[in-house]
């Protein structure tokens, strides 16, 4: 029985709501959150009645915001007939539970939201099992709120009444089912492990795509497919709206001096990602911290720009991948009048649309992966024909040439190969 989804429907099909957002002096992008809130709330399918604002030095204990305004927002629900009310920030258990209690009207958060998107956007085996573990992680200590009218019917007597004994059975079958789903996700985590413990064994450089959702990560990828492939083979879905992609894709790149690496695009990131999301996306984000470089795609369109790098920058912290080079490609900057002079130094301005710089791009990732191999001449003798081979795996070949004496080749090696196969080196 998958009884969170039962709940989280109950949720989803109330769509017409106003929104809350408290800002807390501090957030200088609170603006901006809240039209971002207003975006996921539109990709839920919900319809934004009106916006209510408080400043406040923090939180309010009861109600998360002030009592006063909790009469506000009831009011507007009756001025607006909402049927919702949606939190820009991670409401706990019990201020869901109070302002439930005190609006008469189903309360859910920015976190409900985003975790939505996600399922509904999720498509292979891994990342449904990552959303579903982080809803049921989102809505356990929560599910009580569901039960706000069965527990009225408690009994006189003080022993438990139908609704709670109902509640705690649920709560049972929803940590069985986390337990379950960790059980299922390790196992396809494994797989994925292997996988790119293969691709390591080879020894090809990986790059990977990261940055805030929408800002162009997978049209970056198809603009370096188009430039380096022959043939048009678009891989990646890049659509306007939040979250288009969720699961990790690799593409292989061959660069027009033969040397190749390895693409990846990953899920992109938000202001107040869900922490239970993380967690669970452990296994895609892995991708990125098995990269040689990553690069940090940028839409510089968007005035609030800056502030996205730095939300990307901390989650990149959290996973963990601070120590992996990093190259900031400010893309969609057709959309600019001017290129600015950027003050940071690795980066570069693209456009994936117009294919503005690619070319550039292409030659930076080249010279930052190549930087510390070594070109050399070898001579393989027939008789170690299985050297040839683990080298076409393993390196770049540059140049191929059966002669008496055995096979010529020019390739690059890294130092560990140098070292290894030194005897075949001229
Ligand atoms: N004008 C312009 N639009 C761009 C550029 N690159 C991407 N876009 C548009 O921006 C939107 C988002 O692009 P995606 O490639 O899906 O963005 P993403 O970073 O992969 O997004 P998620 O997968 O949701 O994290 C799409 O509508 C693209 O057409 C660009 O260089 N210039
Ligand atoms: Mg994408």
């Amino acid at each position: 029985m998958r009884l969170y989804i039962i709940i989280f429907n109950k949720v989803i099909p109330l769509e017409e709501a106003i929104l809350v957002g408290l800002d807390l002096n501090t957030d200088k992008t609170f603006e901006q959150s809240m039209s971002e809130l207003a975006n996921l709330a539109l990709a839920c399918d919900v319809n934004v009645l009106h916006v209510i604002t408080q400043k406040r030095e923090e939180p309010n204990v009861k109600f998360f915001v002030g009592e006063g305004k909790v009469q506000e927002i009831k009011q507007a629900i009756d001025t607006y007939d909402a049927n919702l009310v949606i939190f820009n920030d991670e409401l706990s258990p019990s201020h869901i539970r109070n302002l439930e209690q005190a609006l008469d009207i189903k309360v859910i958060d920015r976190t409900v939201l985003i975790l939505d998107i996600f399922a509904k956007r999720a498509k292979t085996k891994e990342a449904m099992l990552q959303v579903e573990l982080a809803q049921a992680k989102y809505f356990l200590p929560r599910i009580v709120g569901a039960y706000k009218y069965l527990s009225r019917q408690k009994s006189g007597t003080g022993s438990k009444g139908p609704g709670e004994q109902q509640l705690e059975l649920d709560r049972r079958i929803l940590r069985d089912r986390v337990s379950k789903l960790k059980k299922d996700l390790a196992q396809v985590v494994k797989v994925r492990r292997t996988q790119r413990e293969k691709r390591k064994k080879n020894d090809i450089f990986t790059v990977a795509l990261t940055g805030y959702t929408n800002a162009g990560k997978s049209s970056l990828m198809n603009a370096i497919i188009d430039t380096t492939s022959t043939h048009t083979d678009h891989y990646a879905f890049n659509k306007n709206m939040l979250f288009a992609t969720l699961e990790t894709k690799t593409r292989k790149i061959h660069l027009n001096n033969n040397r190749t690496f390895l693409l990846t695009d990953t899920v992109g990131f938000i202001d107040k990602l869900p922490h239970h999301l993380i967690e669970a996306f452990k296994s895609t984000l892995e991708e990125i911290s098995e990269a040689s470089l990553i690069l940090h795609v940028i839409d510089v369109s968007n005035p609030n720009h800056e502030n996205q790098i730095h939300t990307v920058e901390e989650v990149l912290k959290e996973i963990g991948v601070d120590h992996i080079p990093i190259f900031y490609v400010y893309n969609k900057s057709d959309l600019l009048d001017d290129i600015p002079i950027t003050t940071r130094v690795h980066s570069v301005f693209v456009s994936s649309i117009t294919n503005y710089h690619i070319q550039r791009l292409l030659t930076i990732i080249d010279n930052e992966l190549y930087q510390t191999m070594t070109t050399v001449r070898m001579m393989i003798p027939f008789t170690d024909g299985e050297v040839y081979s683990e080298l076409k795996d393993s390196s770049n070949i540059l140049f191929t040439e059966y002669q008496a004496d055995g096979i010529a080749v020019e390739v690059e090696l890294n130092e560990e190969h140098y070292n290894k196969y030194k005897k075949y080196i001229k």
